[in-house]
């Protein structure tokens, strides 16, 4: 925020103004000169009324755009993922919805298809329109401060969503989950439910969201941690790229590898679970509530929470998707000049059936497991 208590965009605004007035008077002063001086308007003063009539136009044409781009209706760029899952479909319909027309915004929508260059040239797209804010769900964790810098210098204010930007702190908000402690929950919950149930020896498979994501970075760090201190054998990490498809091929694959060696498949994402499912199922492994081995998956979207409910997933760790009315409430906020928060998080819950709730504490804190049931499923994303 500058010192003046504006936003940077406000300022901008406020100098364009300035500089359109200034222009103006330039040009009444200019043409004043030409029209009382002899008839030949003396050379130097021609060239120069014509430049300053020139840049009026230009200047008027920029309020015009700014007066447009400001008639209440607020533009907003959003630099989407992708639609790898149906956690994903969640998060853009939360956005589609709240940053409607009827709400008073102009929403240009980009699906970047999981593809970090196309993601840069939205933002820059976004940049071009000289959208009013600029909302980024970044793919990778990284490569984000040259984008991020240009926004800054064309005065546009980006709110980070979901993931995180880790070598940058150019936005203004970000608003999502703690990855980490996803990831720590699925550890302590493991070792508090293989107590409950006389497991002694822990063998799992890992298989990962997309490589470089925070959701994978979090989820990945939180888990090794807790194998680290309850002494988990991890078998093996693979990355599905939180994709279906994806999690059944790697889990055919461990269904070759590691053959009657596992007793744990944690997935970090439900359409991940799904394929890994599929897999299990094609290799005659059983899995889930009363089998050998226990399937861990992240997000607890809708179709998630129908195979805890079914028994196939023994628990799953939410990952909230409608993040969308606190990016609402950030833009609110910036509109009346104020100061967002730099992080919001959202709530999350982990759940399961009865028998699979168990209590357990991260870093000390008690945790509070939710049951899955028909009327739990039907509020869910
Ligand atoms: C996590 C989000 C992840 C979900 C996946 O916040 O970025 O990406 O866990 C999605 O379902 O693909």
């Amino acid at each position: 925020m500058y010192p003046s208590g504006f936003s940077k965009k406000e300022e901008k605004y406020k100098m364009k103004k300035k500089l359109i007035s200034l222009l103006l008077t330039g040009v009444m002063a200019a043409s004043l000169l030409v029209g009382c001086g002899s008839s030949e308007a003396p050379a130097a003063a021609e060239p120069a009324a014509a430049e300053v009539v020139e840049d009026a136009a230009a200047a008027e044409e920029v309020v015009a755009e700014t007066a447009e781009a400001t008639d209440g209706v607020i533009k907003v760029g959003f630099a989407q993922v992708g639609h790898e899952s149906d956690w994903r479909t969640a998060s853009t319909k939360s956005c589609q919805d709240v940053f409607s027309a009827a709400n008073g915004y102009d929403l240009s929508f980009v699906d970047c298809d999981n593809d970090e260059a196309a993601q840069k040239e939205a933002v820059r797209s976004f940049i071009e329109q000289g959208v009013d804010y600029i909302i980024i769900d970044p793919i990778i964790a990284t490569g984000w401060d040259t984008v991020l810098t240009e926004c800054d210098d064309a005065g546009i204010p980006v709110i980070i969503i979901d993931r995180t930007v880790d070598d940058s702190d150019k936005y203004v908000s970000w608003v999502g989950s703690n990855f980490l402690t996803e990831g720590q929950a699925a550890g302590e919950w493991l070792k508090a439910y293989a107590d409950a149930q006389g497991i002694s020896e822990i063998n799992a498979l890992v298989i990962s969201g997309s490589t470089g994501s925070s959701a994978q970075i979090g989820r990945s760090d939180g888990f090794k941690e807790m194998a680290d201190k309850y002494g988990f054998n991890i078998l093996d990490e693979q990355t599905g790229d939180f994709t279906e498809a994806g999690g059944q091929e790697v889990m055919e694959s461990y269904c070759k590898s590691y053959a009657g060696k596992f007793n744990v498949v944690v997935c970090q994402n439900d359409n991940e679970a799904f394929g890994a499912m599929t897999a299990m199922d094609n290799a005659g492994v059983a899995y889930g509530v009363g089998t050998d081995v226990i399937l861990i998956s992240f997000d607890a979207c809708t179709a998630g929470l129908e195979e805890v409910k079914a028994g196939k997933i023994t628990a799953d760790f939410e990952c909230n998707p409608l993040a969308a009315p606190f990016v609402e409430e950030v833009i609110k906020t910036l509109q009346s000049g104020g100061t967002p928060d730099k992080e919001v998080y959202m709530v999350e819950h982990w759940y399961a059936l009865p028998d699979q709730i168990v209590d357990f504490s991260i870093n000390g804190e008690a945790q509070k497991m939710t049951e899955v049931t028909d009327d739990v499923i039907a509020a869910q994303y």
